[in-house]
């Protein structure tokens, strides 16, 4: 591919999905004439709707994400995937699953899916995430869904770049609660409870539910809260708002507040038959209609940008420090530091100064 050509832009512009492709696939194996098309790329990027797909491993996450795909085809919009697998370099398994399981849209011309690999390391393939998602992104599809799993904090990290997070999880898993009380709750906008012809779907919605209550009761740091209330404020006299409310989200009577704190919407779904994807999808386009009402988009982004480009510095550090040049000049200091010529402080100060030239 011509690097830099500009028919090579507009073709992704236009939506080309052999040139996005192969983009795509210079992406994955990090080749340098990538850099140029990005960078050119980037003016045109920012209209899309990021939707982030994470939850343990199996509880649905594909078949949802197929799912919402026809909803949101229903809807006319072009929609892209990202399917990310940070758990294994040799992928080979639940990729295929997830290509399997997404096949219904194989050939529709306004649906584009991808798996991405993992380049080694977990930084690596965050990396290549943001700028698949910069590339679809510039070819103006509506809506793109990033699905990866998560388990680990640093394998959610990667949904950040999303606008609008969904955490789908199953019922009856005791750990898997336990796992998003831990922290990864805190990400989460839209909470699925995917397998909801099983047993104890009523208890987990419950369970998650009394987990968000608390959460504000307790003033907690999540995502929701203000978003949620400022738009549930503003639009007091709409009746639909306040139905919709009533109904997936809940709301809470808080001591203290002078109104009731609407909770994200907690939604039962059985992914499989396709049963209350329709409402999951509402709930997606009313979160993205919400962060553009209110604002707080811009300051989304704000922050998903920061953290990305702070990501990338610390890429090129690892790469760095990893480089030939630095190991030996780090052996020297650490020879320095046998021999008490040196302390630690001061060798690692002289190792920081050398990565910096
Ligand atoms: N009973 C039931 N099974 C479901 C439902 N949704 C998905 N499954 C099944 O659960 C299994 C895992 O589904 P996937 O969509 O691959 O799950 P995933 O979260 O993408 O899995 P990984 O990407 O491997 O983490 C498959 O066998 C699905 O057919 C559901 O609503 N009910
Ligand atoms: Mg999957």
């Amino acid at each position: 591919m011509d690097a830099v050509s500009d028919s090579t832009i507009q073709e992704i512009l236009n939506g080309n999905m052999r040139t996005i492709a192969r983009l795509i696939s210079l992406v994955e194996r990090n080749a340098k004439e990538r850099i140029e098309l990005i960078k050119k790329l980037h003016q045109y990027s920012g209209k899309a709707h990021v939707l982030g797909i994470t939850g343990p491993p199996g509880a649905g996450k594909s078949t949802v994400t197929d799912k919402l795909i026809g909803e949101f085809r229903k809807r006319n919009k072009r929609v892209a995937v990202i399917a990310v697998d940070p758990s294994s370099p040799f992928t080979g398994g639940a990729i295929l699953g997830d290509r399997i399981r997404m096949m219904n849209h194989a050939t529709d011309p306004d649906v584009f899916i991808r798996s991405l690999a993992s380049r080694g390391h977990l930084g690596g393939l965050a990396q290549a995430c943001g700028e698949t998602l910069r590339i679809l992104d510039a070819a103006q599809y509506d809506i793109i869904i990033i699905e990866t799993v998560g388990v680990g904090q640093s394998e959610v990290e990667i949904v950040r770049y999303a606008d609008t997070i969904v955490l789908v999880t199953v019922p009856g898993l005791g750990d898997d609660i336990q796992a998003i009380k831990a922290g990864i709750m805190e990400i989460g906008d839209i909470f699925c409870v995917n397998k909801a012809d099983k047993d104890g779907t009523e208890r987990t919605v419950r369970e998650i539910r009394a987990m968000l209550e608390t959460a504000i009761l307790n003033n907690a740091p999540t995502r929701f809260t203000e978003l949620y209330a400022s738009y549930y404020k503003n639009h007091q006299s709409d009746s639909a708002v306040q139905h919709s409310f009533a109904g997936h989200h809940g709301i809470t009577n808080l001591p203290g507040h002078e109104l009731p704190i609407p909770l994200p919407p907690v939604i039962a779904t059985v992914a499989e038959t396709g049963k209350n994807i329709q409402e999951l999808a509402d709930a997606i386009i009313l979160h993205g209609t919400m962060l553009k009402e209110t604002g707080l988009l811009e300051q989304r982004r704000n922050e998903n940008l920061l953290w990305e480009i702070e990501n990338m510095v610390l890429d090129m550090v690892t790469e760095k420090i990893n480089s030939s040049e630095s190991r030996n000049q780090l052996e020297k200091l650490v020879a320095s530091v046998q021999l008490r010529k040196l302390d630690t402080f001061e060798a690692s100060r002289k190792l920081f100064e050398y990565l910096l030239h």
